[in-house]
């Protein structure tokens, strides 16, 4: 079968206590675990910024988390300084079984930030994950993990334009909902063809 799952960015900022805690951000732990006997391929993607990234809030004078500000390559919203390189919080959560196939890091960039497993924020650097999907004939995705309304929104909508079937376990997802973007994404993976499917994972 050339399905695989990837779970993105289950890592302990994301969770609850966390520098950047997604809501209820480690309750995909146990779905996840058990999703990861349906596949033979398991891909985990890990947010990996170096100290001082272009994304963190204080890395610019004057700005708040949360705030957005424009980058060369478009609006940035601003984060607490999380996911940095070998730090605790950018460590996968310690119950996440992690014996996939591929890990992928991203964001390591110190001047682009990277949502999507497939591009950086710019929309034009490649991480090589399609390359890697490709050669293996994997041409169907499922998709969990954190956040639902960025990392694996941005994620999924890219594997759609690639022509990848893509769907996305709701049940195994959590979000950030920052103004109204969980339902702005769902509404764009709706439109993009995403599969997502709210039952039990
Ligand atoms: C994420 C914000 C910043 C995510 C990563 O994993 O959804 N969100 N970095
Ligand atoms: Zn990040």
């Amino acid at each position: 079968m050339s399905q695989a799952l990837i779970v993105i960015d289950v890592q302990n900022d994301f969770c609850p206590g966390g520098a950047l805690a997604v809501p209820g951000g480690d309750a995909v732990v146990a779905p996840i675990n058990a999703m990861m006997a349906d596949f033979e391929t398991v891909i985990l993607t890990q947010d990996w910024h170096p100290a001082g990234h272009s994304s963190f809030a204080s890395s610019h004078a004057g700005r708040v988390p949360f705030d957005l500000v424009e980058m060369d390559y478009g609006t940035q919203v601003l984060w607490p300084d999380h996911c940095v390189q070998g730090s605790r919080g950018a460590s996968f959560h310690a119950d996440l079984d992690t014996g996939g196939d591929l890990i992928l890091r991203k964001g390591f960039r110190r001047n682009v930030d990277s949502y999507s497993g497939f591009f950086e924020n710019d929309q034009q650097t490649p991480t090589g994950l399609e390359g890697y999907l490709r050669t293996r004939g994997i041409k169907e995705l499922t998709l969990v993990g954190l956040a639902t309304d960025f990392c694996v929104a941005f994620t999924a909508l890219d594997a759609a334009k690639l022509g990848f079937h893509v769907t996305v376990e709701l049940a195994a997802c959590r979000a950030i909902d920052l103004d109204g973007s969980l339902n702005r994404a769902l509404a764009e993976m709706h439109a993009a063809g995403v599969q997502l499917p709210t039952g039990p994972a």
